[in-house]
């Protein structure tokens, strides 16, 4: 068979010396900057190119067909990937949990919202196993539909169509999700070398950064306890923590585990070791993108071996019903081990337990099962309580069920008018951080009265840019959550952040509110932050001599505090915020990183992320007022100061605080003290890309430029929840 391309991912392969091979910087310097992050899936990716709009294409398809064929497609085996009791029902939902699943609230990346699961890694993750195949079984759909139907929102489709063809009734299901066309460079999926081998994901006990999963390579926990131990407390642990940042309660994990494994079951025939090829990115040409070919019997069915846990959960797996909690709580189990070899359990003799048909001839029987994670629900007594209220409230637990796994699957879409087709809940969730319609128009004449009015209240420019920049910059482009709309900078918790300064945000928000008072129309504060600062960053440019109008479009809503969710809102608080000289203290990561991770979830460019932040350095946006990176005399002038002096080699850094967080500048001549900076402000003279960068703005003839570019990254940043506007 042809030669692996490189299975071993770290110490495999020949020497290759083609284009684009050999050392890369990031083998010589691992701690470069990652601007890398900052220009993924541009138009030169995307085949469809800038004009194609996909809810158009979405909207314009018959949604009834596509379910239609979806449903049919479930119950038609094909010879190449035999269905497990006739029905791919039970994998669909578990491709789609998986799309869904590796979501994170911490920094809102993962997700079902941009059809990943079709590229590395995570089409070679040990736990995506075989779903190489679930989604091949729908191409034929896919190809069918083209592009009016995304694989990002098919794969989720395909989720709802199994769960309602097996008789549950869902929640609803909206169309939206965008594909991607290459694997994103930002996630942080882990640092470890190794599928579930060791751990370095745990200091001091906590899973690091904001990951999702206890192990590298799985969606979660590993089914058979922690570290492949089969201690189901332990792995009560690992799923409150992995699923609570999730951003999910014990109520509704528990209905997640619970109604999924009422359908399905575990693929353990033999020992994959032995009898498995490599995962999709490892396999070998001719295997077309596929992997772990399995060698074991007829390789399907009964002989499948996926996780290597073998066997079902319920009696029936291809239909809803209230079984699973029926067994988990009627049975005793007891600790047994799969033909694979894994850890897993069974109903105890004494039970005298039912049993479930073979997946490929239903006229056989076997034993039921249960994971180590799935006894967690058992073991552990607040999942107990939870588990015994389901068992005897099946519409509970229905309800639980049906809304978790709309939150699960629709999360990362942002708001509800993003979501696409007839079968969107009329319902308003918390968790969509809902935002109440504006019933106003601002004409021109509106604006300017408005304007005049924040011009004479005594906010400063400062005031207003860091306002609005506080305001407009908690949106994430990963979940599509944050932003100017909705004013939630009025609101717990946002009101409190201390990289919002909370004291003088009160005092600004306290004149905006009587500005919203004494104006004769409506208007919302929402609307005046942004306004505001539009206002600043033009009276700045005129201070600079240059007359600009900073677009504004009015239109954002007030959101109330019970409109928001404050734990889930609290995951927005930046870490750091380079933009205003902010970094959390204790933090062992460095500012110039969070910058730029702050800038890709802004989705910001390189270029914008540049000039960004020299022109918020002279508008003296710095959130305590400091002078760091304030490199200008004229504070409160849209110049480009910053740049012209922090390439200026007459200047000379050195490091003043022992972590290197603070820099002092002189004057090499004569000693002089001149200004004092951060590392979110040397990196524009140290990193040559951004050096490159700020060299162009910087420049004699680059003024005009600097303001012009300026204010468009400006005006983007404050729309970028704006979907009404795009
Ligand atoms: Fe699941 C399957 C684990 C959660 C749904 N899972 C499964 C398996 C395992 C598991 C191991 C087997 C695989 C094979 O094939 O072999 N899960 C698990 C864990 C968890 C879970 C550990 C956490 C705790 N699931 C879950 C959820 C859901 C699910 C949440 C939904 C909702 N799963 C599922 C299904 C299945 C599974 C449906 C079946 C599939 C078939 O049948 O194919």
């Amino acid at each position: 068979s042809g030669k692996s391309e490189s299975k071993c991912p770290f110490f495999g392969g020949e020497q290759k010396v083609t284009a684009g091979s050999g050392t890369r910087n990031r083998d010589w310097w691992p701690n470069e900057l990652k601007l890398n992050i900052l220009r993924q899936n541009t138009v030169k990716s995307n085949p469809m190119g800038e004009d194609f709009n996909y809810a158009e294409a979405f909207n314009s398809i018959d949604f009834k067909n596509l379910k239609n064929e979806v449903m049919e497609l479930l119950t038609h085996s094909q010879d190449w990937w035999p269905a497990d009791y006739g029905h791919y029902g039970p994998f669909m939902i578990r491709m789609a949990w998986h799309s869904a699943g590796t979501y994170r609230v911490g920094d809102g990346r993962g997700g079902a919202s941009t059809g990943n699961q079709r590229f590395a890694p995570l089409n070679s993750w040990p736990d995506n196993g075989n779903l190489d195949k679930a989604r091949l079984l729908l191409w034929p759909v896919k190809k069918k539909y083209g592009k009016h139907v995304s694989w990002a929102d098919l794969l989720i489709l395909a989720g709802n169509c199994a769960l309602e063809s097996m008789g549950f009734e869902t929640f609803g299901f909206a169309g939206g999700r965008e594909d991607i066309w290459e694997p994103e460079q930002d996630i942080y999926w882990g640092s470890e070398r190794e599928w579930l081998g060791n751990q370095e994901r745990y200091k001091n006990e906590e899973l690091e950064g904001q990951l999702g999963a206890a192990h590298m390579g799985l969606i979660y926990v590993n089914p058979e306890g922690p570290n492949g131990k089969p201690d189901p407390h332990g792995s009560a642990i690992d799923i409150k923590e992995t699923f609570g940042r999730m951003a999910m309660n014990d109520e509704e994990t528990v209905a997640l585990i619970a109604g999924g494994h009422t359908f399905g079951k575990a693929h353990g025939a033999a020992n994959p070791d032995e009898y498995l090829s490599a995962e999709p990115a490892g396999a070998t040409i001719e295997e077309m993108s596929t992997g772990w070919k399995n060698s074991f019997g007829t390789g399907v069915l009964d002989d499948a071996i996926t996780s290597g846990i073998e066997g079902a959960w319920t009696p029936n797996p291809t239909q809803w019903d209230h079984d699973y909690f029926d067994v988990l709580l009627n049975y005793d189990w007891e600790l047994t081990q799969s033909p694979a070899g894994a850890h897993q359990w069974q109903p105890t003799e004494a039970s005298q337990a039912r049993m479930a048909p073979r997946a490929g001839d239903s006229s056989k029987k076997q034993s039921l099962m249960m994971t180590t994670a799935d006894m967690a629900l058992k073991l552990d007594p607040t999942y107990l309580e939870i588990s015994k209220r389901f068992h005897k409230d099946h519409k509970a637990f229905e309800e639980v069920f049906a809304r978790a796994w709309y939150k699960l699957t629709h999360r990362d879409m942002g708001p509800v008018s993003r979501y696409l087709g007839p079968e969107v809940p009329k319902e308003e969730l918390l968790w969509q951080d809902p935002i109440p319609a504006v019933n106003y128009t601002l004409s021109k004449a509106d604006v300017v009265s408005l304007k005049n009015l924040i011009s004479n209240s005594g906010l400063s420019i400062s005031q207003l840019v860091r306002t609005a920049w506080a305001s407009a910059s908690t949106y994430r482009g990963s979940d599509m959550r944050g932003g100017a709309n909705g004013g939630r900078i009025r609101l717990a918790p946002q009101k409190d952040w201390e990289v919002n300064n909370p004291k003088e945000l009160a005092k600004v928000l306290e004149v905006y509110g009587d500005i919203q008072k004494n104006y004769k129309g409506s208007v919302s504060i929402a609307d005046l932050i942004v306004l505001g600062g539009s206002l600043g960053v033009e009276e700045a440019a005129k201070n600079a001599g240059y007359i600009v109008e900073v677009p504004f479009s009015g239109g954002r809503g007030d959101a109330s505090q019970e409109q928001t969710d404050v734990d889930s809102f609290s995951y927005l608080e930046p870490q750091a915020d380079g933009f205003r000289n902010y970094l959390k203290p204790g933090l062992s990561v460095s500012s110039e990183d969070l910058l730029v991770d702050k800038a890709n979830l802004l989705t910001l460019t390189v270029p914008e992320m540049t000039v960004l932040v020299g022109g918020l350095r002279v508008l003296g946006a710095n959130y305590d007022g400091s002078k760091h990176g304030v490199f200008t005399e004229k504070v409160g002038h849209l110049t480009n100061d910053f740049f012209s002096n922090i390439l200026d080699f007459r200047y000379t850094w050195k490091a003043s605080s022992d972590d290197d967080a603070l820099f002092s500048g002189s004057e090499r001549k004569t000693g002089m003290a001149t200004f004092t900076g951060t590392r979110a402000d040397l990196i524009f003279g140290s990193n040559t890309e951004l050096r490159a960068i700020a060299e162009v703005y910087g420049a004699d003839d680059a003024h005009e430029k600097f303001v012009n570019d300026f204010v468009a990254a400006w005006v983007k940043v404050m729309n970028l929840d704006r979907f009404d506007l795009k």
